[in-house]
């Protein structure tokens, strides 16, 4: 498999609203957009370093994912999304052979139209991962 880089860090908040002035005001970040991922059930902001995102997640109901884990364990990182060259169904299969548990049997469409599939934290040492490509990748 052919990680290139993480693409983005998830981080579950209860509010937005809350946290983006501290990765504006006291980061220096800029908040470069924001996005509604409806059937994730969250509403996310968005902030560059480098090559890498930093995701916020605001749950937008008690049945999100999110809502679960701010609940079970409090606000904060949530989830570890790397970028893959070489395809998010290539990776999954591969992964799979490897006995990682899929929450994602196929790639699905994420926040800003990247491909995207999760594997279950059971699997990979209690971290929720992601692997992403930009569709034109
Ligand atoms: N990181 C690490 N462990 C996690 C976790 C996380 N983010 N979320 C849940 N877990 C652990 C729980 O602590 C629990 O462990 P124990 O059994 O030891 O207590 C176990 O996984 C099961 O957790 P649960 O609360 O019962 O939750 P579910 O099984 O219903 O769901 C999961 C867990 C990971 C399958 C589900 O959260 C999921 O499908 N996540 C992928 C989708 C997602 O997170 N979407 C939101 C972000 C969307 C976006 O970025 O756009």
């Amino acid at each position: 498999m052919n990680l290139t880089h993480i693409e983005h860090l998830g981080i579950a908040v209860k509010s937005l609203d809350t946290a983006i002035p501290y990765y504006e005001n006291v980061l220096g970040l800029k908040c470069y957009a924001i996005e509604e991922v409806a059937d994730q059930k969250v509403k996310t902001a968005f902030f560059k370093i480098g090559q890498t995102k930093i995701e916020l997640l605001e749950p937008t109901s008690p049945e999100s994912a999110v809502a679960k884990f701010i609940e079970k364990k409090g606000e904060g990182i949530h989830h570890l999304a790397f970028a893959v060259g070489d395809g998010v169904a290539n990776a999954l299969a591969e992964v799979e052979a490897k006995g990682v548990q899929l929450i994602d049997k196929a790639p699905r469409k994420g926040a800003e139209g990247l491909n995207i599939a999760f594997l279950h934290p059971k699997t990979t040492c209690s971290v929720l991962t992601e692997l992403c490509e930009h569709p034109q990748e």
